[in-house]
């Protein structure tokens, strides 16, 4: 082993090289060793070891779960992902937002190494721990509004939308759930029937769960031109009266800017607009903040940005480093009617990955990664928007901080062209930069970079972005 094992807790054995940390039962962490923040390809990619990989995959894994790229990864630091090839890729997907502190994070990877030695799981609804309530006490602080809060702990995003789904029924006995066009909120059955994307999120998986009903989303790119925010939220208010009614309607669901749907950034006032109506008709607002929060957008949280207070927020991803971990935060008096008993399941604020969210928080505090954030926006902006004036292929520009995104285009006309983004995240990936696609139409190209990548490695990246644009655009 190298000196990426762990410590050795007192066990017998050789005895190490000088150069290894001395055997101790106190808890030592040891770092992978350190890897360098620049892309540097040495095979193919993908090289012969990821090609072998993905020969067995074909064998073993179900082809329902797909892969963007087929570079198998060995490990990674910051914003680079080194692959079982040897190959040094830039990411600039964070894992669909999640390492939004970066990969191998120190004070994670600290946190995690600690707590794993000390216990890994004792379900929180039989022993409960501290871990679980630091995290809870994080989310009521950070997340929007200063009313008095409280948050349940649960695996994945999609678990948490079900489970603020549950909570916004048991209150208000209403049934109905407004969700938006473009929506993403998970593949269980519940968010299914919430996101909006028939292939490949919904295709021949239902019938799904009733009473969900969607409406016209913001899209300014594709509305008509000129409509403001508040004409837009007028158009989606008179569908929700219409098709619902406010007295079967219980919440409304909406990403304050929609992730997988095509990062759509609502024009402005559309926002406070559909929480204003909420507020008058006792109808909830859930802010699925899954992609957007925890510092993503150049806020804590993207509503944050118009000053809009949700009753509740599903939180996820950014917010335990890579450790799966999702939240309800909502208003106490809401949250403390649902029965004791009613909330929970077996690993939900597990130890582990409260630990890492309460290092990964602490982290993004440190670092100011909501300034980090706007910084690398600024930057992205700047360099869509030259690649834009270069190409007619690029219908828009939009995102907001650390979460850009372009949406291409036949030129000259605003047809969709899916096929140019799947050729330019390719040609990324095999240059050796992890970018995404995204989008209704499949036609979004985004990123999502760590949010403490360095200046020199988002240039690198953009770089190879402009040259695959050029040659394949
Ligand atoms: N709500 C806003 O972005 C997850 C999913 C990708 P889970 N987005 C990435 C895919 O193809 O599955 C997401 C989200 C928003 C909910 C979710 C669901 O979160 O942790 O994937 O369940």
């Amino acid at each position: 082993m190298t000196g990426r094992s762990g410590p050795n807790h007192g066990v017998d054995g050789p005895d190490p090289p000088l150069s290894a940390p001395k055997p101790s039962t106190t808890l030592t962490v040891v770092n992978p060793a350190r890897i360098n923040q620049t892309r540097r390809i040495v095979t193919e990619l993908p090289g012969p070891r990821s090609k072998e990989l993905d020969a067995r995959r074909t064998e073993a894994v179900a082809p329902g779960v797909s892969s963007v790229f087929p570079l198998y990864i060995d490990r990674a630091e910051g914003a680079i992902l080194v692959d079982v090839d040897g190959n040094s890729l830039i990411d600039l997907g964070s894992g669909i937002a999640v390492v939004s502190v970066g990969h191998a994070a120190p004070a994670v990877v600290h946190a995690v190494q600690d707590q794993i030695a000390k216990f890994a799981h004792t379900c929180f609804m039989v022993s409960p721990y501290e871990q679980y309530v630091a995290v809870c006490e994080a989310l009521n602080e950070r997340t929007p509004g200063d009313h008095a809060k409280r948050s349940a702990l649960f695996n994945s995003g999609a678990e948490a939308v079900e489970n603020a789904v549950k909570i916004v029924r048991h209150v208000t006995g209403r049934d109905g759930v407004i969700a938006f066009d473009h929506a993403y909120h998970g593949r269980t059955n519940l968010t299914m029937a919430l996101t909006a994307k028939n292939m490949p999120y919904r295709h021949r998986f239902g019938p799904f769960a009733p009473e969900v009903y969607r409406v016209a989303m913001s899209y300014p790119y594709r509305d008509p031109e000129g409509m403001t925010g508040a004409e837009a939220a007028a158009r989606a208010i008179e569908q929700m009266e219409r098709q619902v009614g406010v007295a079967n309607a219980g919440c409304v669901v909406i990403e304050p800017i929609q992730g997988e749907g095509g990062f759509i950034v609502p024009a402005p006032g559309f926002l406070p607009a559909i929480a204003a109506w909420c507020t008058a008709n006792g109808v909830l607002l859930i802010a699925d903040e899954i992609q957007t929060g925890f510092c993503r957008t150049g806020d804590w949280f993207a509503c944050d940005h118009e000053g809009v207070v949700p009753d509740l927020i599903t939180t996820a991803k950014a917010m335990a480093g890579g450790m799966p971990l999702a939240a309800v935060t909502g208003r106490a008096e809401l949250m403390d009617q649902v029965h004791v008993g009613g909330l929970g399941g077996t690993y939900g604020g597990n130890p582990v990955a409260c630990a890492a969210a309460l290092a990964s928080i602490q982290t993004m505090v440190d670092h100011d990664l909501a300034f980090a954030a706007t910084k690398i926006g600024a930057t992205i902006n700047e360099r869509f928007s030259a690649m834009q004036a270069r190409h007619p292929g690029i219908g828009d520009v939009r995102g907001r901080g650390a979460m850009m995104a372009m949406e291409l285009v036949q030129p000259g006309t605003m047809e969709p062209d899916a096929d140019a983004a799947k050729r330019i995240v390719a040609a990324c990936h095999r240059a050796g930069v992890v970018t995404l696609s995204c989008g209704s139409y499949g036609n979004v190209l985004r990123l999502l970079p760590p949010l403490v990548i360095e200046p020199e490695l988002l240039d690198d990246g953009l770089g190879v972005l402009a040259d695959a644009l050029t040659a394949e655009l």
